[in-house]
């Protein structure tokens, strides 16, 4: 069942978790005593439009009434048209016709948790220390940000980021976990040093074969001993030049939810590898085991099954590069347009490691395609814009799907790729619901 929360309901299931997602607020549970500080209270004050003087009387786990009896839909603070899938751990995508920038906005990337990220108040970018570790590692270190900031040169990117769960909603027999329609997918502009030039500074060993993060968000069930997702990648990935230790999204420090203050990000791949709140690296002599590497978690059969099958570990394959993709990001789905004109749509087409080559619409329901004009993108690993025009025949309903075809002549599946245990990778044609009146 899709489903999006309002407050009502995060506040219901757990008021004190609520309370603790949204402003960052730790509250005794016995005495209800919340302590609204710092950003949590700047969080609630943004909310409301105006400062709390008596902010620390305020009890924990109570809706604001500014909030509560409001019309206005809530938002997660800082994000806006997010729909929320779950809310421990926080999971919200971005509706197609709000990911048509060209570089998306903080507002509009998708949030993908497995626990529960550090606390807002208290995290100072200054302080924060990254450690370089592992078997194959030579000079095991460490780095304050400033640190990483004056030793290696710094570069800007636009990356693509796209949780490989995107699409699971849609196989069937259904997968467990978020079901993600079409919204786990961004392409901001990042800024950090290169990943390769800290690891080559650190000594990367001969026998290394993986590089892995651990983040400083906490397991959901509280154990300290247990960590929320540390995963990784093959050597030949982690010293791409575009993959990178990053501090700032498009222009400024990163978002809390994003990971601040450092995360890595390596585009084109499950955006699950871009470790948030990033404390350690690690470089393995072995494929990296962390949480969420082993069993089922971001594998796919590695010979394909049949729907619903049973698929023993050993024949599980490690997600690598994504395949490729495309949405439709103007005009909205759902949308009347008249019969005398043509309709100018557009959107954004990748490709994982690849470049895409070619798309192509349809408003037949796929029995003809048309080429599109497709931009070259940003920098490798940035999506691309497609644009195309669309002339109708004659009154009635119409679906316009899109189709991004890989510079391995690999094309997107029209309806549902191969079904897997987990429901990753669906990269099946986007379509939009278009009337068209007389
Ligand atoms: N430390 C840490 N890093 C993480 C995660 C997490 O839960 N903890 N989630 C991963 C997953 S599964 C995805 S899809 C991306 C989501 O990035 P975003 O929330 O910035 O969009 O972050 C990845 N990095
Ligand atoms: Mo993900």
């Amino acid at each position: 069942m899709k489903r999006t929360r309002g407050l009502y309901e995060l506040y219901a299931n757990d008021p004190l978790a609520a309370d603790k997602l949204l402003w960052g607020r730790t509250t005794d549970p016995l005495s209800r005593r919340g302590f609204l500080k710092g950003s949590g209270l700047a969080a609630m004050s943004a909310a409301i439009g105006a400062s709390i003087p008596f902010a620390e009387f305020l009890p924990g786990g109570l809706i604001p009434a500014a909030l509560a009896q409001s019309d206005v839909p809530f938002e997660i603070p800082g994000k806006s048209g997010l729909i929320v899938l779950n809310d421990r751990p926080l999971n919200a995508e971005t509706p197609a016709h709000l990911l048509d920038d060209r570089v998306t906005p903080a507002k509009h990337l998708f949030v993908r948790n497995n626990g529960v990220p550090p606390a807002l108040d208290g995290i100072a970018a200054d302080s924060w220390v990254l450690e370089v570790a592992g078997e194959s590692c030579a000079r095991p270190q460490s780095f304050t940000v400033a640190d990483l900031k004056s030793k290696f040169p710094a570069q800007t990117l636009q990356l693509q980021i796209e949780c490989a769960g995107n699409g699971r909603s849609e196989f069937y027999p259904p997968a467990t976990g978020n079901q993600w329609t079409t919204g786990a997918i961004g392409c901001p502009e990042w800024t950090g040093v290169r990943l390769v030039d800290v690891l080559k500074y650190c000594g990367v060993g001969e026998d290394a074969v993986y590089v892995a993060y651990e983040g400083a968000d906490a397991h959901l069930s509280g154990d300290p001993s247990k960590q929320a997702i540390s995963r990784g990648v093959p050597l030949h990935k982690a010293i791409e030049k575009e993959s990178m230790i990053a501090w700032a999204m498009n222009g400024e420090a990163l978002p809390p939810l994003h990971g601040y203050p450092l995360r890595m990000v390596c585009g084109g791949w499950p955006a699950s590898v871009s470790g948030k709140w990033l404390k350690r690296i690690l470089v393995r002599n072995k494929v990296h085991d962390g949480e969420k590497m082993l069993g089922l978690s971001y594998r796919l059969p590695c010979k394909p099954v049949a729907p619903g099958a049973k698929v023993e570990n050993d024949n599980m394959c490690i997600i690598g590069s994504m395949p490729v993709r495309s949405l439709v990001t103007f005009p909205k789905s759902g949308i009347s347009h008249g019969l005398g004109s043509a309709l100018a749509v557009r959107g954004h087409a990748w490709a994982g490691d690849l470049r895409v080559a070619e798309v192509h619409t349809s408003m037949d329901f796929g029995a003809t395609w048309h080429r599109a004009k497709l931009e070259k993108p940003a920098n490798r690993l940035a999506w691309q814009r497609w644009s195309a025009t669309v002339t109708f025949p004659q009154d009635g309903y119409y679906e316009i799907w899109a189709r991004a075809v890989d510079s391995d002549g690999k094309s997107q599946p029209m309806v549902l790729p191969g079904w897997n245990p987990e429901g990753y990778l669906n990269n099946a044609c986007h379509r939009i619901a278009v009337a068209v009146t007389a």
